[in-house]
């Protein structure tokens, strides 16, 4: 059961209630931030329509494509939470109990984005994961402002493990004409151009995490209720954490500056304790502790890898943009994340993200 002051309104002293609100602040001008306080246990839509109300020349589009995102969102980790007794479970081609074509649980959250945002009328295009072309969006439909980018489910090796997995989004507005079919163009965007970025993740709750560049903010499912209710506003990185993250097992894959910073962070010395190792190799989810603990994720480019495995669009870029406004850092080894220019759809990039103190440290052994 969720704590009484989950809802704002039910019965809470309003002592209580002032001293949960959290102030408003603007930064960006590209920006759809708060002019109101945002009390905890604002609906993600409250949170979105109070944002809009701020911006007068807003029409709405962005909240329109949230709310469809996070509609999304429920049907995914509902049946996520259903995988294990629906049969769900699986490659495509099986047939589950009934004698019925089993949908892998990737193929179906990429169905549900599709379907919920396309006829929506607020995108022109859309570039997934899990397809290897852009999606266009059907033209009896409108042809919307935003693009939208998604990695419909992350960490798939988690999930007939029933361990925590997530879907990750970026939002840019298009480049291409007004009113026309986005194309390729439109996918092709830095991470520095995100109008907004956020994840899912299906886990013992579910949370939507978003940001639109000058902070951060989580919400937390409430299944009994059918909504996401702010519980984590302006989530900010420590400094420094205490944990890193890394598959280990690819050590001997690795270039000697990753192996030396490894050996390092785990070794206590004067200077610092021994760090923990955490991973669940599931990017959303080693980041989403990294951005509430602090520490560092890296997936560096190996023997295997030569270009780093996660996808730069799907995967790095939305995620940096949220760790830096967190107040962290995300590099590929040699610049910002957010400012590579991709050239392809499904590019590959290595990563280094957590706390700037941690990221700095390992910066340094990986040039060495
Ligand atoms: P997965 O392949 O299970 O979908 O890029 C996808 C990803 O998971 C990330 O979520 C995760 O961080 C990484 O790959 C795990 O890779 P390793 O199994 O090589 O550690």
């Amino acid at each position: 059961m969720m704590p009484a002051h989950w809802y704002p309104n039910l019965g809470m002293p309003s002592a209580v209630r002032s001293a949960l609100v959290c102030p408003a602040t603007m930064s960006r001008a590209v920006s759809i931030g708060p002019t109101q306080e945002s009390p905890i246990g604002t609906t993600l839509e409250r949170h979105l329509l109070d944002r809009q109300r701020g911006m007068p020349e807003a029409t709405g589009d962005f909240t329109g494509l949230f709310q469809q995102l996070s509609l999304a969102a429920k049907i995914i980790g509902s049946r996520v939470s259903k995988a294990g007794l629906s049969g769900i479970l699986g490659r495509t081609g099986t047939t589950n109990v009934q004698g019925e074509q089993v949908q892998k649980l990737d193929d179906f959250a990429n169905s549900v984005i599709v379907s919920t945002v396309e006829a929506g009328g607020h995108v022109c295009v859309m570039g997934s994961e899990e397809v290897e072309e852009p999606i266009q969006i059907p033209l009896q439909y409108p042809q919307g402002k935003y693009v939208l980018q998604f990695d419909p489910l992350d960490g798939s090796g988690n999930i007939d493990i029933n361990a925590s997995i997530g879907t990750i989004f970026s939002i840019h507005r298009r480049l291409t004409p007004d009113g026309e079919q986005g194309t390729l163009k439109d996918l092709l965007q830095p991470g520095s151009d995100i109008v907004a970025a956020g994840y899912v993740i299906y886990g013992s709750s579910n949370m939507l995490v978003y940001s639109t560049g000058d902070q951060v903010d989580g919400f937390t499912y409430d299944p009994g209720v059918g909504e996401f209710f702010l519980s984590h506003p302006k989530i900010r990185m420590p400094q420094r954490g205490g944990i890193y993250s890394i598959n280990e097992g690819n050590y001997h894959k690795w270039e000697e500056g990753i192996r030396k910073w490894v050996d390092w962070i785990k070794a206590p010395s004067e200077n610092k304790k021994a760090y923990s190792l955490r991973y669940i190799g599931a990017m959303v989810a080693d980041l989403h502790r990294t951005l509430l603990r602090g520490g560092i994720f890296v997936y560096p480019a190996d023997a295997k890898n030569k270009q780093g495995k996660l996808r730069l669009l799907y995967e790095a870029s939305p995620m940096a943009f949220l760790v830096e406004a967190a107040g962290g850092t995300a590099s590929d080894g040699q610049r910002r994340i957010l400012t590579i220019e991709p050239e392809e759809l499904h590019q590959r990039t290595p990563v280094f993200m957590g706390s700037p103190d941690d990221v700095a440290d390992a910066l340094r052994f990986a040039g060495s």
